[in-house]
C-alpha cells in the first residue's frame, strides 16, 4: 500500500532555540506535518497502484496523472508531506552563515550575490499573502537557480522546479514567538539554515 511516514526530526525540538522556539517545532512536526502525512496517505488510497508507487518527487511534478477527484488533496497534502520533509534538514543549530561552493557560483550568478539574494528571498518571502513557502529553487530548464513563492503548500515541483530551501511563512511555523511579526521569524531564520545541505540537494540535480 501507499505509505509515506512522517521523517524523525534531525535534531531535538529545542535545537534551534532562541530563533524557532522548541514549542513551536513539537507542534509543528508532530501534528501538522504528521496531518499532511496522514493525509495523503489517506488520498493515495483513492489512486491507482502506480500513482500510489511514485516517489515523492515525482507524484509532485506528475500531478495530471492524478484521478482529478483526489488530485486537489494530493497537490496540497504530498506538497505539505514534502515540504516539511525538505524543512527540517534544511535548519541546524550549526546553520547560518553564507554558503560556499556551487550554491554560492549559483546565486551568485542568479541575483548577482548573497546579500542581493538575501534581501529579496526576505523581502518576498515575508509579503507572501496569507500562508505559503518561499523558495529557492533549481530550475533544469535553465540550468540555474531562481527564487519562487508558493502559495499553501503547492510544492515549487508543480511549475517544473526542484526545491531547494524552502521557509514556511504559514503562521503555525511562527506565531507563538513571533505573532504577526513575520519580517522578524524570516530574518532569524538565516541564523539556522543548514548550505550544506542545500548544497547537497543541488549537487544531486545541478
Ligand atoms: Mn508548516
Amino acid at each position: 500500500m501507499a505509505t509515506h511516514t512522517l521523517p524523525d526530526l534531525p535534531y531535538a525540538h529545542d535545537a534551534l532555540e532562541p530563533h524557532i522556539d522548541a514549542q513551536t517545532m513539537e507542534i509543528h512536526h508532530s501534528r501538522h506535518h504528521k496531518a499532511y502525512t496522514d493525509k495523503l496517505n489517506a488520498a493515495l488510497e483513492k489512486c491507482p497502484a502506480d500513482v500510489q508507487s511514485m516517489p515523492i518527487d515525482r507524484l509532485l511534478s506528475s500531478l495530471p496523472s492524478v484521478p482529478e477527484g483526489v488530485r486537489g488533496a494530493v497537490n496540497f497534502n504530498g506538497g505539505g508531506f514534502e515540504n516539511h520533509s525538505l524543512f527540517w534538514p534544511s535548519m541546524s543549530p550549526k546553520g547560518g552563515g553564507e554558503p560556499g561552493g556551487r550554491v554560492a557560483d549559483a546565486i551568485s550568478s542568479a541575483f548577482g550575490g548573497f546579500a542581493a539574494f538575501k534581501e529579496k528571498f526576505s523581502a518576498s518571502t515575508a509579503t507572501i499573502q496569507g500562508s505559503g513557502w518561499g523558495w529557492l529553487a533549481y530550475s533544469p530548464s535553465s540550468s540555474a537557480v531562481e527564487y519562487v513563492a508558493m502559495p499553501n503548500q503547492d510544492s515549487p515541483r508543480t511549475r517544473g522546479l526542484v526545491p531547494l530551501l524552502g521557509l514556511d511563512v504559514w503562521e503555525h511555523a511562527y506565531y507563538l514567538r513571533y505573532q504577526n511579526k513575520r519580517p522578524d521569524y524570516v530574518a532569524a531564520w538565516w541564523n539556522v539554515v543548514n548550505w550544506d545541505e542545500v548544497e547537497a540537494r543541488l549537487s544531486r540535480v545541478g
